[in-house]
């Protein structure tokens, strides 16, 4: 995706109650959780996250995506870099990166 760019995410949970699912803008770093001593991401929350369907703002694009339904969530990325998808009901084996381009330059 490029910066800047309007992009939704589609989820499916297959297995498990849930997942309490965030997005990380780039930049993110890894701390150690001091409830339990696992390491987890801490980030900056995004402006610009919110529920596809009803256009409900998600806080810090901290969002539950339960088992047997899609959650589809909408959010704008505003710097370049690598982002963290990140479901904190099952850490760091439920990670993935959201790879974000500088916005192409308009054609000449
Ligand atoms: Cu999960």
């Amino acid at each position: 995706m490029h910066r800047f760019d309007e992009v939704t995410l589609e989820f499916y949970g297959i297995r498990g109650r849930d997942h309490i699912n965030q997005v990380f803008q780039p930049g993110y770093e890894i701390i150690l959780d001091p409830d339990n001593g696992r390491q987890r991401p801490k980030g900056i929350g995004y402006q610009n996250c919110f529920f596809t369907d009803t256009g409900e703002p998600i806080p810090d694009c901290r969002f539950t995506a339960p088992r047997g339904a899609v959650t589809r969530v909408t959010l704008v990325v505003d710097s370049p870099g690598v982002a963290l998808l990140h479901c904190h009901t099952h850490g760091t084996s439920m990670n993935a990166d959201l790879i974000i381009l500088p916005h192409p330059a308009p054609p000449s």
